[in-house]
């Protein structure tokens, strides 16, 4: 029984209809987006609105990303027996060719992109998919000779084993605190990505037993100084700074389109990976230095009146938005940040000591009171983006970056982060350009 009628599960029927292996799918929607598609392509299949009594007859059960393994229904099914696994799990147990699963708090789809980039510009025929977007078992279908999966921790929660050629947690930063019982519930699902990896691709800052076996060859990245050859770090030679791999030089900083310090560990744990495939560092460099970076990650939207913008609204938790602050607050002008939404149960306090980077600080959206409370500063509350944006015309100073990143889920007003990152886009340009 496939659970939830989104694109994993939809691609989770055309895999099994393709294996004849006899199946049925429920959704606690009625009218799912998918259904009219399913019924067009597949008639024969079954599908129905969610209910227990379906659920517990399941002998086996692929779960969606989006439902938690931790909810009734789910729980009451497996304790009846049934075997509850997930699209990743399948791919891993079916693929035939090596493949890399990258998952982190932040960073993945950069990392993702910039790995398949690299994988292009060395003439390797690569698939890209997992949480970025194309279903893994969409991706089996085509036919690669590597795997480039995005992977997140909702698709690690059914994951027992693996097996990936390379594994790699870029970062660990609180997330998802509505479906974890608590970050160590969180840190501990990322973990899942190194079972029975062959290369462990580890984040020397990270202090987290991951358990690797003896066996697992590993490569670490980090910015400081790397000495030894499994170790890709930053080296500054008179003043300049340089990604590195054990004691060579490869790449000044000022070279990346990327900016921001963490966009240096991304570039670093791409070339670390890289590396662990057997891509030739000139083909890696090339590709890093033409990669822009994806929209809606720190983008630069243009200046207007004097003021830089920027479109950070893939930013869903504390940790890309500290990372958006400490990476503009390099250019030494000042900060207007807007952010808010949903935040998921997360603590934003964290980001308070960063208020002090920061000249004016706008909140909008479902959770605006309590966002407000805790970062200590006289924001000013808005109920929408509009109505932010409507103040801001005001408050704009020559010099100023004007910052939305929002630490918060998009839910709440929005389709999704890219909706809100072009609603924003357009209100600038609506009134600023
Ligand atoms: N549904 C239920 N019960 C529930 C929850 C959802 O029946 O409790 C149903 C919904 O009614 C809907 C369907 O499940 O019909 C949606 O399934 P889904 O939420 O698993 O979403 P998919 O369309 O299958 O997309 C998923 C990922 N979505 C989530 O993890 C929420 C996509 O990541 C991913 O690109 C896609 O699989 C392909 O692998 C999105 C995401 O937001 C972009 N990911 C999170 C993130 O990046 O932070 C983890
Ligand atoms: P993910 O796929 O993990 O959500 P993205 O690459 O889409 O990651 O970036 C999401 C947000 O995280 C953006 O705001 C981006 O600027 C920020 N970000 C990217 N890399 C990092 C990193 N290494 N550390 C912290 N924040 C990051």
């Amino acid at each position: 029984m496939i659970v939830g009628l989104g694109k994993t599960g939809y691609s989770c029927a055309m895999y099994l209809t393709r294996k004849g292996i006899p199946f049925s799918i429920v959704d606690q929607a009625e009218h799912p987006y998918l259904l009219a598609k399913l019924k067009e392509e597949l008639p024969e299949v079954h599908f129905s609105k969610m209910d227990l009594e379906r659920l517990v007859k399941a002998e086996e059960i692929i779960l969606s990303p989006g439902v938690p393994l931790q909810s009734e229904a789910i729980q009451t099914a497996a304790k009846n027996g049934a075997r509850i696994t997930g699209d990743i799990a399948i791919f891993a147990d079916e693929v035939d060719k090596p493949f890399v699963a990258i998952t982190g708090s932040n960073g993945k789809s950069t990392v993702t992109k910039l790995v398949a980039e690299m994988t292009s510009a060395a003439g390797v025929d690569a698939g890209v998919g997992g949480n970025i977007g194309t279903p893994c078992l969409d991706m089996l279908n085509e036919g690669h000779d590597l795997y480039i999966l995005e992977v997140s921790s909702y698709q690690l929660e059914v994951v027992e084993q693996l097996n990936a050629g390379v594994a790699v947690i870029l970062n660990l930063t609180p997330d998802h605190l509505d479906r974890y019982r608590d970050v160590t519930h969180y840190y501990e699902t990322k973990a899942r990505i190194y079972r029975g990896c062959k290369v462990a691709i580890l984040n020397r800052d990270l202090d987290f037993d991951f358990n690797l076996s003896s066996e697992v060859q590993q490569l670490t990245f980090g910015l400081d100084e790397p000495s030894a050859e499994k170790e890709f770090g930053i080296r500054t030679v008179e003043g300049r700074t340089y990604l590195s791999h054990g004691h060579k030089l490869l790449l000044d900083t000022q070279s990346l389109r990327l900016r921001g310090r963490h966009n240096w560990l991304n570039a670093l744990a791409a070339l670390a990976i890289g590396h662990a495939v057997g891509l030739t560092m000139h083909d890696m460099i090339c590709a890093l230095e033409k990669y822009p970076g994806l929209p809606h990650r720190c983008e630069w939207l243009g200046a207007f009146s004097g003021a830089d913008f920027y479109n950070d609204s893939k930013s869903t938790n504390p940790g890309s938005t500290r990372a958006a602050i400490e990476g503009l607050s390099e250019a030494g002008r000042q900060i207007v940040l807007i952010l808010g939404g949903d935040c998921k149960g997360a603590d934003l306090s964290d980001l308070a000591p960063l208020m002090s980077q920061v000249r004016r600080c706008f909140v909008f959206g479902k959770d605006r009171q309590v966002i407000a409370s805790m970062l200590h500063v006289d924001a000013v509350v808005c109920e929408t983006l509009e109505q932010v944006i409507a103040h801001l015309i005001d408050e704009v100073r020559d010099q100023d970056q004007v910052l939305l990143s929002p630490a918060c889920a998009s839910l709440d007003q929005f389709d999704n982060y890219e909706h809100r990152g072009d609603e924003f886009g357009r209100l600038v340009m609506e009134n600023f350009a």
